[in-house]
């Protein structure tokens, strides 16, 4: 498909290596891909037109490499990015494969575990900063809990805490131009996890002794996991100005984490998510966190790559679409429309006597006809084509 939806390095469309490396494993099934090597994965994502590559530390050097492994892994990957221009926007750590990190990490009981998920992430952190990442990610896949019996919340947050301001203060120390970003999910693999919303982490961050420093990764799949709004998730965090980062793909409520391609599932979540992001202008990665059907070749990874950001814009072009739309304007330009006398502003005694000595006619009120069925039929007229 060669058309005007063709992705542009601008558009900063990235993929972590092990979205295009999935090798399709499930916890039913083998895998049925091999991973190419990080240097050809690379190059599959320039040849798919995307604008950066992001990496867990293990996804570029195996958790048991020897250092002469890891420097020609390196060679390679830097080649790769050189003959390509390709940006490493994003790295972050791997602190839930490894069966050491089966209790979790920063939050695991046993204070040696705590601790080397601590310096395994100072020398993640080295990595992606050497690779030139802007934004470091931490997901907590294991920070949870099967059964409360086992730990108490409390240490739990606090150990979490202890972790993210040490970390803080190493980025600091070596002057590294890094942003940190946390990603929530509610579950899985943990039967629990902590932190499970991007608002858990948003009223979490204040409480750090940086929060200028730390952000979130809101992912759309972990959102509607929980069974939320992933729009309103993203909203609070850009009104606060903690979208540092943020994790595309599509998932169906109630389900486990299915990572699926951008915009193959929920249009009209997508669409508004999309609409959103463009329209407060996001500077940052557009990054997809999801990875090809079990039931593809790598040619179909390419197709799966090339969807996503295929989705993103052509649901751009819709929101152009939605916001130039004279009659949906109109009908949005009155749905917004403030009355200054009634509008509660900065508290003055004289407004609280005002709005109290007011008279509202509460059932003419109720009685008015929205027209919001009609509104949002011309946004499904505009995604489908039919406007
Ligand atoms: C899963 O949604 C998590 C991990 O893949 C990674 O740590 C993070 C970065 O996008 N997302
Ligand atoms: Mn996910
Ligand atoms: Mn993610």
């Amino acid at each position: 498909m060669t058309d005007q939806y063709q992705p542009r390095p601008e558009d900063k469309f990235t993929f972590g290596l092990w979205t295009v490396g999935s090798i399709g494993r499930d916890p039913f099934g083998d895998p049925v891909r091999t991973a190419p090597p990080p240097h050809e994965l690379v190059h599959l994502l320039a040849e798919v037109g995307a604008y950066g590559v992001n990496f867990h530390d293990n996804d570029l050097i195996p958790f048991n490499a020897s250092d002469s492994q890891r420097q020609a892994i390196l060679k390679d990957f830097k080649k790769a990015l050189s003959d390509t221009g390709l940006a490493v926007p994003m790295a972050t750590t791997n602190l839930f494969s490894h069966p050491v990190f089966k209790d979790g990490a920063f939050t695991s009981n046993d204070p040696k575990v705590r601790a080397f998920a601590l310096q395994k992430t100072m020398r993640a952190i080295d990595l992606g900063a050497e690779l030139g990442a802007k934004v470091y990610v931490f997901w907590g896949g294991r920070e949870g809990t099967e059964s409360d019996a086992t730990k108490d919340p409390l240490d739990a947050i606090h150990r979490f805490r202890e972790a993210m301001n040490f970390l803080c203060e190493y980025a600091l120390d070596n002057g590294y131009d890094l942003k940190y970003a946390l990603e929530a999910k509610p579950n899985e693999p943990r039967g629990d996890l902590y932190f499970p919303t991007t608002a858990a982490y948003l009223s979490f961050i204040e409480t750090l002794d940086h929060p200028e420093m730390v952000g979130v990764n809101p992912e759309m799949a972990h959102e509607h996991m929980a069974g939320l709004n992933f729009l309103h998730a993203v909203a609070q965090a850009w009104e606060a100005g903690k979208l540092f980062h943020i994790d595309l793909n599509d998932q169906n409520y109630a389900r486990y984490d299915q990572d699926f391609r951008f915009g193959m599932q929920n249009l009209k979540q997508s669409f508004f998510l999309v609409k959103f992001l463009e329209d407060v202008g996001y500077q940052g990665s557009r990054h997809f966190d999801a990875h090809a059907f079990r039931t593809e070749d790598i040619e179909g990874v390419k197709d799966f790559a090339r969807g996503c950001m295929r989705n993103y814009l052509i649901l751009k072009e819709k929101a152009c679409q939605w916001n130039q739309d004279a009659e949906i304007q109109a009908m949005v330009k009155e749905l917004k429309a403030v009355d200054p006398d009634l509008a509660p502003g900065k508290y003055s005694q004289e407004k609280a006597a005002q709005l109290k000595a007011a008279s509202f006619d509460a059932d003419a009120l109720a009685a008015r006809g929205l027209k919001y069925e009609y509104l949002d039929q011309l946004t499904i007229d505009v995604l489908l084509g039919a406007r």
